[in-house]
């Protein structure tokens, strides 16, 4: 058995949750926030056998979309480090990053 730990964007979330349970699939919601953006994100607990990992990863590509944003960093050419010295970055978000994990035991009790 695997779990996925599905980090996607709280945009896709729905769509997503649907389609997985409208395929049995049995999913837990987390709220998160992403270290780099600081904003909120979703990350989903799924648990699967070996051999629906494929569709299930089809099922998360085709529900989570890419989404361009700008974002501010500290101007890495500047010497002052002074919150005001900023310049904006273009960042693509998504569609998804997934951790696949091996599950050492499924206990429902
Ligand atoms: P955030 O950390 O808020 O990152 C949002 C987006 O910012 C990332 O999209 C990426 O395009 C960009 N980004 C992140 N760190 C960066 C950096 N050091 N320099 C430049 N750009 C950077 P995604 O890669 O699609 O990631 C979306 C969210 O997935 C992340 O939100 C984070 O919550 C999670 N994530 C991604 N990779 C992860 C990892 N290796 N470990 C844990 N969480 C991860």
């Amino acid at each position: 058995m695997k779990l996925l730990l599905a980090i996607v964007q709280d945009a896709d979330v729905n769509f997503l949750m649907d389609a997985l349970t409208e395929n049995s699939y049995r999913v837990t919601r987390l709220s998160t926030t992403g270290g780099f953006l600081k904003k909120g994100n979703t990350t989903l607990l799924i648990g699967v056998e070996e051999d629906q990992l494929r569709e299930v990863l089809n099922i998360i590509e085709s529900n989570c979309k890419k989404r361009n944003t700008t974002t501010t960093i500290i101007n890495p050419s500047s010497e002052s480090s002074l919150l005001t010295n900023t310049v904006p970055i273009d960042i693509t978000v998504g569609g998804a990053t997934v951790f696949v994990v091996d599950v050492d035991q499924y206990i429902r009790i």
